[in-house]
């Protein structure tokens, strides 16, 4: 994309098609792989970004796991963009890249993406029928004090938790990934929007999380970072005392299982757009969250 040019939200084929060719523009800094497929029969798309070493430490960047907050998916395709053009000549990136692999995944719920684009905008979940309703909330389905609040049990609603924990394939292939690759994932970022705030553990309970102290600083200087750009305003904190009492998701799921640095943003916008944030500020979002992320990621190259 030229300077300039408005950076526009891309349909699922897109966003397919460009991972397979960035990876074979730049062999010698992404690889794509498939992790499982959904519902639907859809390939989960991941990307490795970085240089290919030994006993690298990992970031897992996951995207879309909601359907209609467009947002995520655009800025997982921005990071790897920007990862590319700028490995060599931006001197944070490319020691970022050379000590750090960046798995990226642009869009988690890939069948909920492609109905938000076909037929209904603001759909939220995947796409398994439940009975008289359709999908599973990916970020209740996690096995993580699963259902423990016994308010996603209606398959109609937005937040429906599913039949059980991971009882969905997408939930299944992310967990079995980050499983496998335990020692050395040291950070996860799952990115939604809206609303401007970034959150971490714990949202099943309302206690601090052991490293609480560390994590809470490192959220403010991201968020230093980030509204240095534009004077965009974040709030931050826990999920628990920001949004409420969430069960299943995936960050504090994977917290649990030994990642101490598990973060969710929402995106912009504040309360105007909400999900609908326009074409001509994708790129302004973008920019400012790709500061952020780097701060955490920088954090994690000094463990
Ligand atoms: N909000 C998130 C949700 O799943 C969230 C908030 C993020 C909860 C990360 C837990 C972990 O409800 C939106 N808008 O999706
Ligand atoms: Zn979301």
């Amino acid at each position: 994309n030229r300077s300039g040019r408005i950076f526009r939200y891309q349909p699922w084929e897109k966003i397919a098609t460009w991972a397979f060719s960035v990876a074979l523009r730049n062999p010698k800094l992404v690889s794509m792989m498939e992790i499982g497929k959904t519902y639907e029969g859809r390939p989960i798309i991941l990307l490795k970004v970085g240089k290919q070493k030994a006993c690298k430490k990992g970031i897992i960047l996951e995207c879309g796991i909601h359907a209609r907050e467009w947002i995520s998916p655009a800025f997982c395709q921005w990071f790897v963009n920007e990862a590319v053009k700028t490995y060599g000549k931006d001197k944070n990136m490319t020691r970022l890249l050379d000590r750090v692999t960046f798995h990226v995944i642009p869009v988690f719920n890939i069948d909920g993406y492609v109905w938000s684009w076909t037929q209904d905008r603001l759909w939220r979940k995947n796409r398994k029928p439940n009975g008289e309703c359709i999908g599973t909330d990916l970020n209740r389905n996690f096995n993580i004090s699963w259902n423990k609040f016994e308010k996603d049990e209606d398959p109609c609603m937005q937040a429906y938790a599913g039949t059980g924990p991971e009882s969905e394939v997408e939930t299944q292939a992310f967990s079995t990934y980050i499983r496998k690759n335990l020692d050395s994932i040291k950070a996860h970022i799952s990115f939604h929007s809206y609303g401007q705030m970034l959150l971490y553990p714990y949202g099943h309970a309302e206690e601090n999380i052991p490293n609480h102290e560390i994590v809470e600083k490192l959220a403010v200087s991201a968020l230093e970072a980030l509204s240095g750009l534009f004077g965009t305003k974040y709030i931050h904190g826990s999920i628990s005392k920001i949004i409420g009492l969430v069960s299943g998701s995936s960050i504090d799921w994977s917290y649990e299982e030994g990642i101490k640095y598990s973060f969710g943003f929402e995106l912009r916008d504040g309360k105007i757009y909400n999900f609908l944030l326009p074409e001509s500020l994708i790129k302004p979002t973008c920019q400012e969250t790709m500061l952020a992320v780097k701060v955490i990621a920088n954090h994690v190259l000094k463990l």
